[in-house]
């Protein structure tokens, strides 16, 4: 039996849940989070995306040919997120040349590591990456203003969709791939599960996200 996305999320919920549950997703929900917490994670985010664009256009190119399509429409929808984050973080007066915290820092190593690895093992990542936040952002519930423009980015139909193609065409590389290609998405989706973790906390740890003076 090939590995499969499903599978890794049964076999690893602990993990999981980890990497999807956080007392700052539960502070949007109850609209209880400071305010600086959530600035830090904004600026954090924006870095990290900004480096994720950049793996999924090295995804891209690894890609089989049918798997092109689905991976030039998340690049598109990746254009809107990094003008969408500029314009939430000129709303709060938020400085984007920030330097990246040290969980940001290995997230982006890890994205810039798979570009050595299997394609199966990059699109496994790849799904991991995208269905922590789809899952991530959803499982709280409605979020309040101003938190959620933010939930709906990463919960809405549109995007759950795309997370589902994204596992299709896991999926379709893992029941090609090899044992042992098999054993490295499995940890690759280990890795990715730790740092979606580790992220969500460094917004807790770090101090609050710098402001330009009006
Ligand atoms: C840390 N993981 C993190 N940030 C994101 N924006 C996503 C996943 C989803 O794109």
């Amino acid at each position: 039996m090939p590995l499969t996305c499903k599978f890794l999320l049964q076999a690893h919920a602990a993990a999981w849940e980890k990497a999807t549950t956080h007392p700052f997703l539960a502070g949007c929900h109850s609209g209880t989070l400071h305010p600086a917490q959530f600035n830090t994670w904004l600026v954090q985010d924006f870095l990290f995306v900004k480096d994720f664009t950049r793996m999924v256009g090295r995804v891209l190119g690894a890609a089989p040919d049918d798997h092109i399509d689905v991976l030039l429409a998340g690049l598109g929808a990746l254009r809107d997120e990094l003008l969408w984050f500029e314009a939430k973080a000129a709303e709060r007066s938020l400085h984007l040349s920030t330097p990246p915290q040290p969980t940001c820092q290995r997230y982006c190593e890890l994205m810039a590591g798979l570009a050595a690895q299997p394609y199966a093992v990059q699109a496994t990542a790849l799904w991991a990456i995208e269905c922590a936040y789809n899952q991530g952002w959803q499982l709280p519930g409605p979020m309040p203003a101003p938190y959620g423009e933010f939930a709906d980015r990463w919960g809405n139909a549109g995007f759950t969709d795309y997370v589902g193609l994204l596992a299709a065409q896991a999926d379709g590389a893992l029941a090609i791939a090899s044992p042992e290609v098999q054993a490295q998405a499995e940890a690759a989706f280990l890795r990715v599960a730790d740092l979606e973790a580790a992220f969500w906390q460094m917004a807790f740890a770090a101090e609050a996200a710098k402001t330009v003076p009006n």
